[in-house]
């Protein structure tokens, strides 16, 4: 397979390429039937190169416990498990189902089929509402082979602490992308091409600390307050010119929660539907931020397995992180 030359694409301020697309969209950029956006970033040399960054065997899952949050951010609604046994049919054993389970609500990754574009009324690539919710357009089973390589977490949480300009995690804090830029100077790291980024915004420690009071507040949609990174054209430009697969973070939104679903300039409107960019909430980032301020590596080999569910919107990551 040739070499990927990620110079081939647009940069983004020569974005759109295709007629009729909207600004700050890749939209054709990948082919007009793509469904992977900057998930074709992710290339069978990256895979190679990524498994080179596995060094002392330790494996970090990245997902909540299903039921984690208790009750579910955004209203949604707690899974169900129930345990069937087998002593009908005279064997001692056991089935399990999940009952009533929704594929957000713990750690996700947001599918394109998640957020269509608020002025365009149209998801990713020009993909209409029925076309996702009955033709199987943009289904989140397209990843479920994709999506392994170059993981680099960015603890831009550790990097205020230590600044001594802590983030409140469970308020509408934001971190610029010169906090990012600053964290990834900090840790010596670097953004290349093909790399599925993960950041540890704090407020998943904050969650796990809060009070039964506190996260009965935080469920409903009205209640919560969250922290996250800015929602700029910079941010996703910066993103985008280096060629970043994914974005994954610990909070729940990406970007501060509670966001403007009029405002065109959130970042889940220049994220899924415009650029194609896949991401992620409610990431299990703190033991892995522990390791890496130890080895001082922050980079690792990723592998995610979204679920192979035809038509699906959005998925658990099943995802791990590997050093
Ligand atoms: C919304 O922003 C509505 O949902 P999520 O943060 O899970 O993508």
């Amino acid at each position: 397979m040739p070499k990927l030359d990620f110079n081939q694409f647009p940069r983004f301020s020569d974005l759109p390429v295709k007629q009729g697309a909207p600004p700050d969209s890749s939209w054709g950029v990948f082919g007009d039937d793509d469904e992977l956006g900057c998930l074709n970033f992710l290339t069978a040399d990256g895979v190679v190169e990524a498994a080179r960054l596995v060094r002392k065997g330790r494996v970090f899952r990245l997902d909540t416990r299903i039921n984690y949050a208790q009750p579910p951010l955004f209203n949604r609604t707690p899974a169900r498990h129930n345990i069937i046994s087998f002593e009908r049919f005279g064997l001692l054993g056991h089935d399990d189902s999940l009952d009533n389970y929704n594929t957000q609500e713990g750690s996700q990754w947001d599918g394109f089929g998640h957020i269509g574009h608020v002025r365009y009324r149209a998801f990713y690539n020009g993909a209409k509402p029925e076309e996702v919710q009955s033709g199987g357009k943009l289904s989140i089973h397209k990843w479920a082979d994709k999506f392994v390589g170059r993981g680099l977490l960015i603890d831009v949480f550790k990097y205020r602490v230590e600044q001594g300009r802590p983030i409140k995690p469970l308020t509408k804090d934001t971190y610029g992308l010169d906090d990012l830029k600053a964290a990834l100077i900090a840790q010596g790291t670097q953004l290349k091409p093909g790399t599925i980024v993960l950041i540890r915004t704090g407020w998943m420690q904050a969650y796990e600390n809060a009070s039964d009071a506190e996260r009965q507040a935080m469920a409903p949609l009205q209640g919560l307050q969250s922290c996250g990174i800015e929602d700029s054209r910079a941010m996703v430009a910066w993103f985008w010119d280096h060629r970043i697969a994914a974005v994954g973070t610990d909070c729940p939104a990406v970007e501060p929660w509670p966001w403007d679903f009029k405002d065109e300039g959130a970042l889940h409107y220049r994220t899924l539907p415009l650029l194609g960019l896949p991401i992620g909430e409610q990431f299990v980032l703190d033991p892995l931020a522990e390791d890496c301020a130890q080895d001082r590596c922050y980079e690792f080999m990723l592998v995610s397995a979204p679920l192979n569910l035809e038509g699906g919107i959005a998925s658990p990551p099943n995802a791990v992180a590997i050093k």
